[in-house]
Parts: C-alpha cells; sequence; structure tokens
C-alpha cells in the first residue's frame, strides 16, 4: 500500500470495483442526509475536548460530497468530495496526519485551507461499516499547525471504532429533547400547553433567528389516509397517527416540531444547514420514514406521503406566511414530485391565478370573454357542417388570456367552470334559433363540456330549458368531452349522456388519442362521433408510423360506426391524406381559423347561397 503520509501521493477513488463496494456499504447504513444524533454528537464532542481543537467531525464519503453526520465548530454541512481531506484518511489504514495544511503541496490550495474554515492541522481515523468498507472518518481540525503523538492517534483509533459500534448498532433509541433554547448548537423548544401551532412556530422562529439556524417548514400531507379509515376505526387511526409522529420526533432531534395541522395535513419545523436541497433530502429521508413506519396494533399499512416546503428566512418571517408557502408549494408541485420546494415563481403564478379567476367572473359578464367560431367540413364535397364554439378572452388589463392558461384554472372552480359552460350553450343556442330561422339545413354547434358536468344531475334539465327557452331542438348540438376528463365513473356519465341524447343532443369524443385513449370510451358510452387530436393528425404526412397510427383510429371508430373528424389540419397535404383514410370531417387552419360570429355567419349564408 501507498503511505499518504507521503506528500508526493494523490489517492485514488480506488478501482471502480473498490468504489462500488464502498458505496453499496454506505447505501446499506442508510446514514446519508438522515439527522443529527447524540450519540455521534457526543464523540465528536469527546475529541475535541480531548485534542483541544475547535472543530471535530463524523464524516461520510458519498459519490461526490463529503457528507457531515456530526459537526462541531463547523458550520458547512457538506463539501465537495475533491475538497475533503477525509479522501486521503479512507484510504489509509492508520491515523491520517497533516501537521501543517499551508505547506503541503496536496492542500496549500485546498478551498478549506486557503478560505474558510482555514484549515491548518488535521488528523483523522478512516471510519468501516460492517464489511470492513471504509465509508466515512472521524476528524479534528485546527487552525494552528501542531503534531500529533502516537498516544493521541491511538485514542483517535478507539473513538473511531467506537463510532463504527454505534454504526452496527443502527438507529438511536428514542430519548425526547425536552429544551428551551438554542443548546450546543442545537435548537431546541419546548411546547407550552394550549399554544397554537402558528404560535409555538413564531417561537422557534425567534430562537432560530438568534441563533442564525435556518429552519424548513413542513406542509406534509399523508395522501391515503382516508383509506386507512376506511378500513379501520377513528380511534385506531389516531392512535397509529400519534405513534408515528412520535416517532419522527425521537429518531429526529433536527425535527423540532411536527403537529397535525388538519385531517391529513401535518406541518413539521426541521432544523437545517446548508443548501435548500439539503433541507428538501432531509425531508424526503423523514417521508421515507413515514413509509416503514408500517406495523402497529398488527396493522401493516403504508403510508404514502407528499410534501411542499418552504424556507426560514430565504422565504419569510412569519408562521402563517411560511406554512402558507409551504402548503402552496406543496398544491402546485409537479406530478410526480414528492417534496416541493416554495419558489418566488410559485408565488408569483399563484398571484396571476387569484387575479384570472377574480377577474374571470366580471369577463364573462362586460364581454370580454367571448367566442369563436371554427368551422368544420364535410371532407366529401367540402361543405360546411358545423362549428366548434372556442373561447377567447381579452382583458383590458391583461391582454390577451390564452385559453390554455384560463380553461385550466376556471376548471378548478365549480361556480365559473359551470358559469363557462352555460354562457357557451346559451351563445350557442341563441344563435342556432336565429339559423334556424333563416335556414333550411343550420349548420351544427359544437361546444366543450368538462366531464364534471356530466356528474351533476341537474346538468340535462338545465340544458333542456335554454332550448326550451329558444324553441331550439337539441338536434344541432354536439358536446364535446375529453376523454381525460371522464376517467372517474363511466356509468354516472353513460347515464347523463343518455338523457341529454334523450332531447336530441350527440356527444363527440374530444382530442382522441392525445392521452390514455381507452377504446372503451368508443364502445361503452353513447358517443355519436370521435374528434382526432391535432398531436396525431400533423403527423400523418411526416412518418409512416403516424399515418398507419391515423389510419387504425379511422377504423376503430368505423368499426363502432362512429364518424371522425380530424382536428388541427394545417396542409392540404393533412388534408388529402385524411380523405384518402375515409376521415368524414376536418376542423383545422388549413380551411378555417377559428373567427368572430359575423365571419361564422357570413360563411353560412355563403354555403346556403
Ligand atoms: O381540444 P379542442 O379540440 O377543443 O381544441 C381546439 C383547439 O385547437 C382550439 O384552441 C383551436 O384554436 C385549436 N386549433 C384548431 N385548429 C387548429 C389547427 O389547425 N392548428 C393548431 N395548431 N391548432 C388548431
Ligand atoms: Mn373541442
Amino acid at each position: 500500500m501507498t503511505d499518504p503520509q507521503d506528500p508526493k501521493v494523490a489517492p485514488s477513488r480506488g478501482s471502480v470495483a473498490d468504489e462500488k463496494l464502498r458505496r453499496a456499504e454506505l447505501a446499506g447504513l442508510d446514514i446519508l442526509d438522515t439527522g443529527p444524533e447524540e450519540r455521534f454528537d457526543r464523540i465528536a464532542r469527546l475529541a475535541a475536548l480531548i485534542f483541544d481543537t475547535p472543530t471535530a467531525l463524523i464524516s461520510f464519503i458519498d459519490h461526490d460530497r463529503q457528507w457531515f453526520k456530526a459537526r462541531i465548530g463547523f458550520n458547512l454541512c457538506e463539501t465537495s468530495r475533491d475538497e475533503a481531506f477525509c479522501r486521503y484518511t479512507l484510504a489509509y489504514a492508520q491515523v491520517f496526519v497533516i501537521e501543517d495544511a499551508s505547506i503541503d503541496p496536496r492542500f496549500r490550495d485546498n478551498p478549506l485551507v486557503v478560505g474558510y474554515p482555514y484549515i491548518r492541522f488535521y488528523a483523522g481515523r478512516a471510519i468501516r461499516g460492517p464489511t470492513g468498507q471504509p465509508v466515512g472518518s472521524l476528524c479534528v481540525i485546527g487552525h494552528n499547525p501542531r503534531g500529533f503523538d502516537d498516544r493521541s492517534r491511538e485514542i483517535l483509533r478507539e473513538l473511531a471504532l467506537w463510532v463504527e459500534a454505534e454504526l452496527a448498532r443502527g438507529v438511536e433509541e428514542p430519548g425526547r429533547l425536552a429544551r428551551t433554547s438554542h443548546e450546543g448548537g442545537r435548537l431546541v423548544a419546548t411546547a407550552d400547553a394550549g399554544e397554537t401551532i402558528y404560535e409555538h412556530i413564531d417561537r422557534l422562529l425567534g430562537v432560530a433567528a438568534k441563533a442564525n439556524h435556518r429552519l424548513a417548514i413542513l406542509h406534509m400531507r399523508v395522501d391515503n389516509l382516508p383509506e386507512f379509515k376506511l378500513v379501520h376505526d377513528a380511534g385506531r387511526a389516531r392512535r397509529f397517527i400519534g405513534r408515528w409522529l412520535n416517532n419522527l420526533r425521537n429518531r429526529n432531534s433536527d425535527l423540532l416540531y411536527i403537529d397535525r395541522l388538519s385531517e391529513t395535513a401535518f406541518i413539521g419545523v426541521i432544523d437545517y444547514c446548508g443548501s435548500a436541497d439539503a433541507a428538501r433530502r432531509r425531508c424526503d429521508a423523514l417521508r421515507a420514514q413515514a413509509v416503514q413506519e408500517t406495523r402497529f396494533d398488527n396493522i401493516h399499512f403504508v403510508f404514502n406521503t407528499t410534501a411542499g416546503m418552504s424556507l426560514f428566512p430565504d422565504h419569510a418571517s412569519s408562521a402563517a406566511e411560511l406554512v402558507n408557502k409551504a402548503r402552496l408549494a406543496h398544491s402546485t408541485r409537479r406530478w410526480g414530485d414528492r417534496t416541493a420546494l416554495f419558489t418566488p415563481s410559485i408565488a408569483l403564478r399563484s398571484q396571476r391565478h387569484s387575479l384570472l379567476q377574480e377577474r374571470f367572473e366580471t369577463a364573462l359578464l362586460d364581454g370580454s370573454l367571448y367566442f369563436h367560431w371554427q368551422p368544420i367540413f364535410g371532407n366529401a364535397g367540402r361543405t360546411l357542417v358545423g362549428f366548434e364554439l372556442l373561447a377567447r378572452w381579452y382583458d383590458a388589463q391583461l391582454g390577451a388570456v390564452s385559453p390554455n392558461e384560463f380553461i385550466p384554472l376556471i376548471d378548478r372552480q365549480e361556480r365559473l367552470r359551470r358559469a363557462l359552460v352555460m354562457n357557451a350553450i346559451e351563445t350557442a343556442v341563441a344563435q342556432l334559433a336565429h339559423w334556424q330561422q333563416h335556414h333550411d339545413d343550420p349548420p351544427d354547434v359544437a361546444i366543450n363540456i368538462p366531464g364534471s358536468e356530466f356528474y351533476r344531475e341537474d346538468f340535462p334539465d338545465l340544458v333542456a330549458s335554454v332550448l326550451r327557452r329558444h324553441d331550439v331542438s337539441g338536434a344541432h348540438l354536439v358536446f364535446e368531452l375529453t376523454e381525460r376528463s371522464l376517467i372517474p365513473s363511466f356509468a354516472a356519465t353513460a347515464e347523463t349522456m343518455q338523457r341529454l341524447r334523450q332531447i336530441g343532443i350527440r356527444m363527440a369524443i374530444d382530442d382522441f388519442g392525445s392521452g390514455y385513449s381507452s377504446i372503451a370510451y368508443l364502445t361503452e358510452l353513447p358517443i355519436s362521433s370521435v374528434k382526432i387530436d391535432k398531436s396525431v393528425v400533423q403527423q400523418i404526412d411526416r412518418a409512416a408510423q403516424h399515418y398507419r397510427l391515423m389510419q387504425s383510429i379511422v377504423d376503430l371508430a368505423h368499426g363502432q360506426n362512429l364518424p371522425t373528424v380530424a382536428e388541427g389540419v394545417e396542409t392540404r397535404a393533412q388534408l388529402e391524406l385524411v380523405t384518402e383514410m375515409h376521415c368524414e370531417y376536418t376542423q383545422g387552419f388549413f380551411l378555417g381559423y377559428p373567427q368572430p360570429l359575423a365571419q361564422a355567419d357570413a360563411l353560412v349564408a355563403q354555403q346556403a347561397s
């Protein structure tokens, strides 16, 4: 073995196979990004006392970073692996000593030597996992050059063996922290009886501000708690949750606080240091513990948790605001995200959303929300057969607001969603009444209806009353539903559709082929046509496989006696191809843009003459 005490020698990472073994051992220990534990802190404290150094560390060497499980007199919670003195220690069987880093060619340019924490003296001993792989180190660090005699080396070795024994022992036994100040680098505060969650967190924030600590506020939810309650009684659910919270508190001394905020939501406060990412990893680790905590009372249950997180002092200085921001990050997290960190852009987006929702109602009344009519043509003979009504919004202050932005927002609020739907139906039926009077064969009008309307029992009656008022039959109305909005229940949807059909209204499946297209939509719902999504249609003149996909969808629909509409046709080539496939209808910019009613009306008149 090369002697790392020889300053000419740089440590290698070891062979790829060695590094793999080492990392596997480290992973098996499950220690990275866990919270501080008194049993490790104690050893580090002792080391600093014995050797009279300002700093003592227990570190672990991950793929590309050095992470600290215990840190006495040291503010970073991780460094890059390349800077780590400990990577030398790792490769060495004995205690590794640098008496003066500033004159050692391997270290004199090291950022930890030229900058904070200005290391001069270093002594470290490798820490090995249960199978002997070096996973980390125990070290002491000083700001002045000094020596380290054999007896000191012997003591450091003993302390390192103690760390190894603790590692092998696994998780710390419960032992509740109950102090009320900033002690020994750790932030603690006990609960006052009768204090609200917000009061308690505000008090923690006060302590943290004085001690210069950073806190992460978690808004965590057990997403499947309602399922648990369906199977087990409420008392048992309460005990289960109580026990789970206690375990989280006892095992994580950096989790300063955790309590229940509502039925399924919990608020936690983590004392963290380093980057926002470190806080997020810590939150992920806590959630992972929640998942493991599955056996109690002979019940086996796996909690699914998600969380949002805000940071003190970065994001706000009051509990109320921090909790709100954590909640906001949680509720707007992207699909698949487990812990979502608050960012200022989330706040901006949410402000914009509230503003749009606020202004939408007035928009419906003052005409800044209006409709464009996009023509639909038969492919045989290019005759106009109908229009799709498309909502447009031009706000005096905000300018044009895209339907891609406002429709999803409106859809979330039942009142607004329904107001828009009824407005569209009113607009369509009023125009149909006009066309009926002036033309023998009025065009169809298609309206987009969110799937949720089909779960409302009064919907068909509402529609029927609009038709009655204008003395119009439903025969020229088509309701378009996207496949995505229908998933929850076929039975309820089918029943509403049947009632609508009784008043003559036809149903079309919209955007077919854009999402989780289900053939069941075509066979089990009383629909009359299939609109094939533009994402499919616009590819057919580019690649054979898209052409074949489109042809298959057309054939599939025809197999159920359903005509098809090609959406988003933009070129002559696409128009020719969809016609050649026997797709019946076309809607798209090539034949007609969504246009104001006056133009649509002119088109109808032109067709009639
Ligand atoms: O999902 P639905 O079919 O309801 O959406 C129709 C949308 O597609 C409208 O917003 C309309 O403006 C748009 N659209 C209609 N025809 C075309 C087209 O030829 N190309 C593109 N890119 N969009 C279209
Ligand atoms: Mn549509």
